[in-house]
């Protein structure tokens, strides 16, 4: 249930603001942060292998980690809550998706434009120059040399205690500091500087709308709280958006 006075407000939304987490790619079977480890990598904590120290000790430990999690997005298919929000940004005067998974779900349902504040795992990079090495090979085990200076490739994603790419987390804080609603879609919001995002909006009284089956520290601040998982809000949202549309 879509409570209506949510739906006038996004009537009269100048900037919406989408912010993503792992829980919107759930649906797709891609399994949450704290979920990626079962199995052999149940023994494991990804606060602790998603570090550049980890990477530094056992290079190849973190890269079939990431090998795997690959393998699993590859079969993966986007939600009805990725493809949703994929039609947003002609409903909405402006529109900005935000998103901290790197499984690449949003743009493989047709979203043109997405800020990835966390890199993306479908692609790797020189460990020591930082250039996009684009065709590498697709070897398990030991992580491959880059072919220009034979450092390790490691995956483009930003591990903890790493910085964000600055352009991203600029745009993302711009969008964030301009909204008139600001949605947070299946994010624990725990991880910083990505969950201090929805402060900026909050901080200027921005509707702030959480969609989540799970109770988060945004829970208590947010204007509207749809409880529940996101595929089947997002359609439902712009269902009736679309009957707006007379
Ligand atoms: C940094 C890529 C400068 C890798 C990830 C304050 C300011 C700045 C930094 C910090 C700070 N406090 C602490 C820090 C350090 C740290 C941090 O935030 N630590 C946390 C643990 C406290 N931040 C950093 O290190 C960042 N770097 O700021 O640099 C700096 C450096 C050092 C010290 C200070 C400053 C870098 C953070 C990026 C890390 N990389 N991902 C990879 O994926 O392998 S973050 C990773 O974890 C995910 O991307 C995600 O964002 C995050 C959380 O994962 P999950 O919990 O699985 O996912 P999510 O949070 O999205 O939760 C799932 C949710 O979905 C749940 O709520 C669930 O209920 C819900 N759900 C489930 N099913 C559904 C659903 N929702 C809807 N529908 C469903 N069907």
């Amino acid at each position: 249930m879509i409570p209506p006075a949510l739906l006038d407000r996004l009537r009269q939304a100048r900037h919406v603001v989408v912010l993503t987490g792992a829980g919107i790619s759930a649906e797709s079977g891609v399994p949450t942060f704290r979920e990626a480890l079962t199995g052999l990598w149940a023994r494991y904590d990804p606060l602790e292998l998603a570090t550049p120290e980890a990477f530094a000790r056992d290079p190849e430990l973190v890269w079939n980690w990431y090998a795997w999690r690959r393998e699993l997005v590859g079969q993966s298919r986007p939600n009805a809550g990725h493809e949703a929000l994929a039609g947003w940004p002609a409903r909405f005067p402006r529109f900005t998706l935000i998103t901290q998974n790197v499984d690449g779900l949003h743009q493989a349902a047709g979203s043109r434009e997405v800020v990835e504040l966390h890199g993306n795992l479908g692609r790797v990079r020189c460990s020591g120059a930082g250039h996009p090495v684009p065709d590498w090979q697709r070897l398990d085990g030991a992580p491959p040399a880059c072919p220009r200076c034979g450092r390790l490739l490691r995956p483009d994603v930003v591990w903890f205690g790493e910085t964000l790419p600055a352009a991203a987390l600029q745009s993302a804080s711009e969008a964030a500091a301009d909204c008139d609603v600001f949605f947070s879609i299946g994010t624990s919001s725990l991880v910083y500087p990505a969950a201090g995002l929805v402060e900026d909006a909050l901080g200027r009284r921005a509707i702030v709308v959480e969609i989540n089956p799970a109770e988060t520290p945004l829970t208590v601040h947010a204007t509207f709280v749809l409880a529940g998982p996101a595929a089947g809000i997002l359609a439902e949202l712009t269902a009736h958006l679309a009957e707006q549309d007379g």
